[in-house]
Formats: C-alpha cells, sequence, structure tokens
C-alpha cells in the first residue's frame, strides 16, 4: 500500500548519516552528524556549576554514563526532562496511516518549546552581534577609581561585547546607514559594569522623554510597515527638522561613521560625562572612548546598498570570521578626565548629551585594551539574552546628571523584564556575574538558585551561614555626594541651548571627501522624503551650521535656499576644526584584517598568485579568489582544479577591500563573458578600491570599462611587486579617483 510518510514506516531508528566536519558542507536532507566536543561554557559562579544544560551531562556519577550511545560516545537524545528518546522522526500514530495520538508526549514537548521559542525583540538595537573576550588594564588607576578592574597594570578582566545597529528589526541587514551600538558588559571582580555605547559620540536628543518620539519616528512607519533599517523616510526627518538639538548627531550620521566597513573598524563612545571615584570618595569627571587598534574604515553609500544585497550579513560574518582566524580585534580604552573647573570653563555644559569635548582640550589617556577573542557558542543564549543596562556601574564609577543618563537608568532594568520575562534574568550565565552574589531577593519566575541559610530578610538575629549577606558600609558602592538645589522644573538649562556650533566644527574638522559624502547622505535622505516642505526644514537648519553645506544639499535637491532656522542662541562658527574628529586621524597602518578579492580563471599564473597571497597574509590580510565556477580552474601548468572561494556572482566586488584580476589569457576572455564581471570591475573602480592587474586581464578591464582610465590606485602586476602592491593596499582608497 502507498505511504505518505517519508521515513520509513519502523519502529527502528534511522541509519545515522556519515558526519560531516563543523564548518563543512551541510547535506539539507539528513540530521547534522554528531557535535563537534567543545569546551563546555566557562563556569558561572553560583546558580549554574551543577545545571546540566551548562556543564557536561556525560560526567561519572549523575547518570551520565547512561547519556550515551553504545561505542562512539555520542550523547544520547532525551526529552527537556532528560528521558531518552528512541525515534526524532517519527510521530506515534495509530497504525501505519493511522492519525498522530495526543498520548505522543514527545512530540508534544518538541511542538510545545518550539511554539514558545521566540522573545520579544529589543525595541532599539535589535539586530546584534556579540563576542567575548578580555579587558586588560594598561596601569593602575587607583588614584582616581577604585573600580578593581582598573586596580594594577596588567590586570584582566572578562567581557562581553554586542555590537548592533539601532533602528532594523532582528532579521535586518548590517549595512544600513545607522548608529552602531558598542556595549561592553565587563565581569569584574566586584560585579559587572556595563558599557552602553555607541559609535558615534552624542546623541539626538538632550532629554530621556524624547526618546520613544524620536524611535517611533525613526523605524518603519506605523500605516505602511517600512521602510526597514531606514532613516530615510518622511517621519525621521519630519522629527529631526523640528528637533534642532538633534542636529549635531545628524552630521555623525550622515558621515562615513554611519556605514562602517566592519564592527573592528569602528571607534565606541560612552556619550555621557561619568564619574571616576577614588577610595576616598574624590570624584573626577570622565568620558570613555573605544578607539580600534585596527585603524577607521567605512564603506561608500553606493557600496553599502549593494553590500546589503549581497551579503546582509557583512558584519557579523566578518567578525566571526576573523575572530576564527585567530585574528582577534583590539581596541584601546581611551579617557578623557577633567574635573569641576574645566566643566565651568568649557564652552558647552558637560552633561550635555549632544556635545563632545575635542580631543585636542583634553587628550586621550588610554588606560588599557580590549580584545574579542572567542566568538559565542550560541547566538540565543548570549547574544540575544544578555542585558545591557547603563545603571550597572561598580565601586568607583558613578553617574552625573546628565538628563538623558539619567533616563537610560531607569529604561534599561526595564526593558529586561519586557524581554526575558523574569526578574531573574541576571542568573542567565551570560548575564550572571563572576563574582559572588549575595542578597535577600528571592523566588520569581525561573528562579535557578538554591539560597540557603535561615533568613532570608534583614536585619536578623542569627549568625553565621543562616544570617545571610550584610552590607559593607566602607567598601561598597556610594553614591558620591553632592549638593542639590532648586524648584522642580520642566525646562532645559540654558547651557543646553547651543544646537549648531559643534555641528559646525564637525563638519569644518573632516577633509574634503568626508564633507562631500555628508551633503551627498543629506540629499539622498532627503530625496526619500515625499514632503517638500520637511526638505526645506532640514536645509533652514543646516544653515546654522555651515552655509556651504546647505547650499550643497539645496543643489543636490533642487531647491532654493530657504532663510535660516531662528537659532536658540547664535552658532559659532569660530570653534576651531577638531582633527580627531576626522577618519584621516586614525587610519589603518597596513591592509591587515583587509580582504583582497582576486579574479581568477584557467591559466592565472600560479607563482604569482601564491605570491600576491603571501604578501597579503604577511601583513595578517586575507584573500579570497573568485572564479566562474565554483569547482575552480586550472591554474597555468597545472593539470588538476584549484578550488575558488566563490563563484563570480557570488563574490561581487563589494565584498572586498581591494581586488586583483589575475585572470588570463583565454580564461580572462571567457570570465569577461560573464555579465557580472562588469560590475565586479567597475563598482570597484567606482568605489576607490585599489585594482591589481596583469597584462592578460585586459579583456576585464575593457568589460568594466575602465581601461582608459587607469590611476595610481591601479597597478600592473607585471612591473609592481606584490609587497609594493599591498604596501599601495593599506591607503584602502584614491579619493582624488574622477569617478
Ligand atoms: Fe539605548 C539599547 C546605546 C540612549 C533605551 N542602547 C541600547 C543598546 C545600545 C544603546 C548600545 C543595545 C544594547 C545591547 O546590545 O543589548 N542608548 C545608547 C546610547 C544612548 C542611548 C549610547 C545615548 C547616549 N537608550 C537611550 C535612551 C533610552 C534608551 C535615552 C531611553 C530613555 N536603549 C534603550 C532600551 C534598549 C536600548 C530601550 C533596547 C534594548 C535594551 O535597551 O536592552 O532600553
Amino acid at each position: 500500500m502507498a505511504t505518505d510518510r517519508t521515513t520509513p514506516a519502523t519502529d527502528q531508528p534511522e541509519a545515522r548519516p556519515p558526519a560531516v566536519e563543523d564548518g563543512g558542507p551541510h547535506l539539507p536532507d539528513y540530521p547534522q552528524g554528531p557535535p563537534v566536543p567543545r569546551p563546555p561554557t566557562p563556569s558561572v559562579a553560583g546558580a549554574h556549576a551543577d545545571n546540566p544544560l551548562y556543564t557536561a551531562s556525560t560526567e561519572p556519577g549523575r547518570g551520565g554514563e547512561l547519556h550515551q550511545l553504545p561505542g562512539d560516545g555520542v550523547p544520547r537524545m532525551t526529552t527537556a526532562h532528560g528521558q531518552p528518546i528512541s525515534d526524532n522522526q517519527n510521530s506515534l500514530t495509530a497504525g501505519e496511516r493511522g492519525p498522530v495520538l495526543l498520548e505522543d508526549h514527545v512530540l508534544r514537548e518538541k511542538l510545545f518549546h518550539f511554539d514558545h521559542e521566540r522573545i520579544p525583540e529589543r525595541v532599539v538595537h535589535a539586530r546584534g552581534y556579540g563576542a567575548h573576550g578580555t579587558f586588560t588594564a594598561a596601569e593602575d588607576l587607583s588614584d582616581l577609581t577604585r573600580a578593581s578592574l582598573f586596580g594594577r597594570a596588567g590586570k584582566q578582566t572578562p567581557v562581553f561585547v554586542r555590537f548592533s545597529t539601532v533602528v532594523g528589526n532582528k532579521g535586518s541587514f548590517d549595512l544600513a546607514r545607522d548608529v552602531r551600538g558598542f556595549a561592553t558588559k565587563f565581569y569584574t571582580d566586584e560585579g559587572n559594569w556595563d558599557l552602553v555605547a555607541n559609535n558615534i559620540p552624542v546623541f539626538f536628543i538632550q532629554d530621556p522623554i524624547k526618546f520613544p518620539d524620536l524611535v517611533h519616528a525613526v523605524k518603519e512607519e506605523q500605516d505602511r510597515g517600512w521602510p526597514q533599517a531606514a532613516s530615510a523616510h518622511d517621519t525621521f526627518w519630519d522629527f529631526v527638522s523640528l528637533m534642532p538639538e538633534s542636529t549635531h548627531m545628524l552630521l555623525w550620521q550622515m558621515s562615513d561613521r554611519a556605514i562602517p566597513r566592519s564592527y573592528r573598524f569602528m571607534q565606541g563612545f560612552g556619550v555621557h560625562t561619568f564619574r571616576f571615584v577614588s577610595a576616598e570618595g574624590r570624584s573626577t569627571f570622565v568620558k570613555f572612548h573605544w578607539v580600534p587598534r585596527q585603524g577607521l574604515q567605512s564603506v561608500v553609500w553606493n557600496e553599502a546598498m549593494k553590500i546589503n544585497g549581497a551579503d546582509p550579513d557583512f558584519h557579523r560574518r566578518d567578525l566571526w570570521t576573523a575572530i576564527q582566524n585567530g585574528d582577534y580585534p583590539e581596541w584601546d580604552l581611551g579617557v578623557q578626565l577633567f574635573d569641576e573647573e574645566f566643566a565651568d570653563s568649557f564652552e558647552f555644559d558637560v552633561l550635555d548629551p549632544t556635545k563632545i569635548i575635542p580631543e585636542e582640550q583634553v587628550p586621550l589617556r588610554v588606560i588599557g585594551t580590549l580584545r574579542l577573542d572567542r566568538v559565542v557558542d550560541n547566538m540565543f543564549a548570549e547574544t540575544e539574552q544578555v542585558a545591557f543596562m547603563t545603571q550597572n556601574v561598580v565601586p568607583g564609577i558613578d553617574f552625573t546628571n546628565d538628563p538623558l543618563l539619567q533616563g537610560r537608568n531607569f529604561s534599561y532594568l526595564d526593558t529586561q523584564l519586557k524581554r526575558l520575562g523574569s526578574t531573574n534574568f541576571a542568573q542567565l550565565p551570560v548575564n550572571a556575574p563572576r563574582c559572588p552574589v549575595m542578597h535577600f531577593q528571592r523566588d520569581g519566575h525561573m528562579q535557578m538558585g538554591r539560597q540557603a541559610g535561615r533568613a532570608n530578610y534583614e536585619p536578623n538575629s542569627f549568625a553565621g551561614p543562616a544570617a545571610g549577606p550584610r552590607a559593607d558600609h566602607e567598601a561598597g558602592f556610594r553614591t558620591v555626594a553632592r549638593e542639590e538645589s532648586g524648584p522642580t522644573r520642566r525646562l532645559r538649562p540654558e547651557s543646553f541651548a547651543d544646537h549648531y556650533s559643534q555641528a559646525g566644527q564637525f563638519y569644518r574638522s573632516q577633509t574634503r571627501p568626508e564633507q562631500e559624502h555628508i551633503w551627498m547622505a543629506f540629499i539622498f535622505e532627503l530625496s526619500k522624503c515625499e514632503i517638500p516642505q520637511i526638505r526645506q526644514r532640514m536645509v533652514a537648519n543646516l544653515r546654522n551650521v555651515d552655509e556651504e553645506l546647505a547650499q550643497k544639499v539645496a543643489d543636490g535637491l533642487g531647491m532654493d535656499l530657504p532663510g535660516a532656522t531662528e537659532p536658540a542662541v547664535p552658532p559659532r562658527p569660530d570653534l576651531p576644526p577638531s582633527p580627531a574628529l576626522s577618519f584621516a586621524a586614525r587610519p589603518p597602518q597596513d591592509f591587515g584584517g583587509r580582504k583582497l578579492g582576486i579574479l581568477v580563471s584557467d591559466g592565472t599564473d600560479a607563482a604569482l598568485l601564491e605570491r600576491v597571497r603571501a604578501a597579503v597574509e604577511a601583513v595578517g590580510g586575507m584573500v579570497e579568489t573568485i572564479g566562474l565556477h565554483v569547482g575552480g580552474v586550472v591554474l597555468a601548468g597545472e593539470q588538476t582544479r584549484t578550488p575558488v572561494d566563490h563563484k563570480i556572482d557570488a563574490g561581487p566586488s563589494v565584498l572586498f577591500d581591494a581586488v586583483a584580476l589575475l585572470a588570463d589569457g583565454a580564461g580572462a576572455v571567457e570570465l569577461a563573458g560573464h555579465p557580472n564581471v562588469k560590475d565586479f570591475v567597475a563598482d570597484a573602480f567606482t568605489h576607490y578600491k585599489h585594482i591589481g592587474y596583469v597584462a592578460g586581464s585586459r579583456p576585464l578591464l575593457d568589460r568594466g570599462g575602465i581601461t582608459d582610465q587607469l590611476d595610481e590606485a591601479c597597478h600592473d602586476l607585471g612591473s609592481v611587486s606584490p609587497g609594493d602592491f599591498v604596501a599601495a593596499l593599506a591607503g584602502l582608497r584614491n579619493w582624488d579617483r574622477d569617478v
């Protein structure tokens, strides 16, 4: 009789298919092979130490031996309650073609759990990618702060970092024009410190009461459900054009900062002024900066849009690949330290989160280095469940009266309960402190702790373990004593009123290509606004930033220059440029960490290919090859195929920092016949990239239409040595190219 079942109707388990290597091909029609053994998740103090979900389930004495299949040591599949499962492919039915039975508790449990797999995504920063690492202190800072992680030079503290985009949903693409989150959880020996930073040092608003409106305006519009992960639409520009305090951040958002090449090549900023507090209670103001040792790098907008199509996971893949390759990204933690006297004399209010303090005025002092060296085992358990909260500070670090910071200190705790569903979210391994946790908080959903002792309250008159913990009046966290006075009111201080001066300073501090990118970004974004009045209002605001910028944007939009918006206080055109605000201040030292894409064909010079590869790898870069067929090419003088990394239409040049055209002879002619070669070559050129070529790759240059435009960033590898070629690649782009 015919059967509609896809697997044999038998009560025997299916044959196990051959194992595939981790990272190797995955055969869609088969269950995967046995998991590759991994080191257990680092132990978490307290509650989880003996939870079989977090430790090896095969420990002797726990019945672990029973949880292996005989012979090969493969873990035996169980239900969530640990009962061994005999068949994970066939539900229990009444008879061969009969109905599925309610009695099948294995099926019901599996579907029940699956139905509840999703939790609410973050209202902002939904799309993120995390990694583990270590922070190493550069010096003993005990004269400034009693924070234990800065207690001595060389002290190491484990960290978890989550990078993110702000606007898009969890499944959106990585190269949105957007602010990037850079949140770090330091598991210090005195509790967790969360530095919840962005890659832009200022924020859109000065007051947290505006945050829901800002986020509503920038996310997809409520009546139509789009655009996804984009600020280029009416409601965003409507809101910010009515909000002069957003202008400074808009300049950053329209700059190359908002389309980073990689999480590895961007800065991070704590934004607010915080406090370091010494053991004696002395407070020093501090602003935190992460500076990538890899140098700063961004893509260009046309490239960003194409990357989003070619590889929406471009940033997460980049971070994962770098860490898996052992190319661990590093950031220096720099601080700007200043006292009340400086704060009183500075042109702007240090409590205003829409302002920076130029590094030329208060230079960075590097106090440690962050290195990311371990990818997560499980995206959900770690990257999704990690809960960052600005109010997570440790003794030695304290808040200031920055109103935005104070609002955040409420919002982050609240949002974690919504997302994670229980007040006990701090017990999740990724959130759990790596130091003892002792308090009288009890019970609640998903309580993992088994707090012993009799007293669950204080004061109590018990002694010893029964009494529970006590507050440490000397060494516990103590808020800095400060005088506050004045009537309650809803009014921002006068000292927050200048909304344009630093925006102008930022613009004037950029190199010419960076300035061009800013005005082109304004033009692109505003051209997506359907309501002309919004464009007009925005350009009117820009006149208070810089007349040239406003004129360029007006010209690009094809509109007359409107009158300037009346500013609350006159902008100050005299603020000197701050070179530290330009990418030019922090270029990469070499091509390390970058990727060269090489077009190859049958007949490519094998020796040259190897020399170029060796030169790139010598500086820590990566090489990937692209050919007509993924099966490979027959290099000159060889008999067998050498596999390539990408088929031509799956490896466009936007995925690489530079390209080399080593296709040669008849192979080059054949490759040039593929329609995607045109874009590969033309895009590399239009995106200002360095291009290496050989005489035999001329058909590719012709196809890209650039043969007559070759410039100093186009290198003839017949005469330029691979070493010199790779040295030149450190420049990344030829901004002087006329495209
Ligand atoms: Fe926020 C997430 C950074 C202002 C409310 N924020 C979130 C994340 C980062 C930032 C990096 C993602 C953390 C993660 O990876 O899980 N936010 C900032 C910075 C700000 C800022 C640098 C300004 C200086 N945020 C801000 C304000 C509010 C919030 C003014 C509310 C009053 N932010 C949140 C939130 C989120 C969040 C709603 C969403 C998910 C989460 O917290 O965990 O509570």
